[in-house]
């Protein structure tokens, strides 16, 4: 990427991550100086830099394994905070924004609050601790977090005890791959980034090899991918905190899904506004919505069931079904490829 440009790019994510911050200490007295988490964003989207905790591995784009261990060993979240637990590109965006619904809807000022909410502050393990400093700050009684790291880095014990939830997201592998693919052509990693280009080709052959090999250092053990994500968070599939959401599902029949998800939560509704939030959760209402950095990498795709048909070779789509079939052979999990 040509010099110009990439100062173009990384003034906009500054100005875009900084506007953020700005939005928030609207509903909060004293702040602490955020410069450095913007700083460590930027640089991070930019420059990729691989981090390692118990064998697991996370590289750039503003996700840290020491981040993650500080969470692990320092932070304990608030009793009803939900985490939405997912592999990336699995549905965690919607859901967080159902959860969103669920808890704020009648309070203006915490709705309002959502939307600057957003990248660097919603993964546990993105930006620097500096963050939660200034998330306590702000006035909401329940916050809604994600993460994207396998099991064994997240703080169960803790988690439970302090009495947050987790949401745990499952998506068919196939159009997983497919959204993950196109969200990263829009990544303005630098030409030098050697690591950021080696786990997300540009070719499409080359990055579905990357992804499936588990070359793509997400939170996971190198050589692990999608199903061993799974793997790790289903053991707790039963835990009272914890409830398993199929993205699938939810476009068969959100109404019902969401039910489940505000039963799970405590906030029962009406069908009324039951029917309100599934139009404001619908993939139209958030693509309107959309924030800057979600726009700038055109966050919003399709959100369809299928769509992977336009991309995988037969090879690539029998390729997931072998992994699918020996990885997850003990497990209920049946994914759904077509509605
Ligand atoms: S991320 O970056 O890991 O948080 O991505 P994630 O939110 O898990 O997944 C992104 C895909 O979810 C789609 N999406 C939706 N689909 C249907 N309805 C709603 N409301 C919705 N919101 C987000 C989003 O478009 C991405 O999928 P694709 O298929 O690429 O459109």
């Amino acid at each position: 990427m040509a010099d110009e440009e990439t100062t173009k790019i990384k003034k906009m994510l500054e100005a875009t991550f900084e506007a953020g911050f700005k939005e928030l200490a609207k509903y909060a007295d004293d702040l602490p100086d955020y410069k450095p988490i913007v700083d460590y964003f930027v640089a991070s989207i930019f420059e990729s830099k691989v981090t390692e905790w118990k064998g697991y591995k996370m590289s750039g784009q503003g996700f840290s394994c020491d981040t993650m261990k500080w969470v692990y060993e320092n932070w304990t979240p608030w009793k009803d905070d939900v985490i939405v637990a997912s592999f990336p590109k699995t549905g965690t965006t919607w859901v967080r924004n159902i959860v969103a619904h669920l808890y704020y809807r009648d309070n203006k000022t915490l709705m309002e609050m959502v939307k600057p909410m957003a990248m660097p502050h919603i993964y546990l393990e993105t930006g620097i601790p500096l963050k939660f400093e200034i998330l306590e700050k702000l006035p909401w009684k329940r916050r809604i977090f994600a993460t994207h790291v396998s099991a064994p880095l997240f703080n169960f014990e803790k988690v439970k005890s302090a009495g947050a939830k987790v949401i745990y997201t499952i998506r068919n592998p196939k159009d997983q791959v497919v959204f993950w693919y196109n969200m990263m052509q829009n990544f303005p990693f630098q030409a030098t980034d050697v690591n950021a280009h080696k786990m997300y080709p540009k070719d499409w052959n080359a990055f579905f090899e990357a992804a499936v090999s588990g070359s793509q250092l997400l939170g996971n053990k190198e050589g692990d991918w999608y199903m061993d994500n799974i793997l790790s968070w289903y053991p707790h599939r039963n835990d009272d905190n914890v409830l398993f959401v199929i993205y699938e599902d939810m476009k068969r029949d959100p109404t019902k899904e969401i039910k489940r998800i505000a039963k799970f939560l405590g906030t029962e509704y009406s069908d009324e506004v039951l029917s309100e939030i599934v139009e404001a959760t619908s993939f139209g209402s958030m693509k309107k919505n959309a924030n800057p950095t979600e726009e700038f990498v055109k966050f919003f795709r399709k959100g369809e069931v299928g769509d992977w048909k336009n991309h995988l070779t037969v090879a690539q789509s029998e390729r997931i079904d072998a992994i699918v079939k020996e990885k997850l052979a003990d497990t209920d999990i049946e994914f759904t490829y077509e509605l």
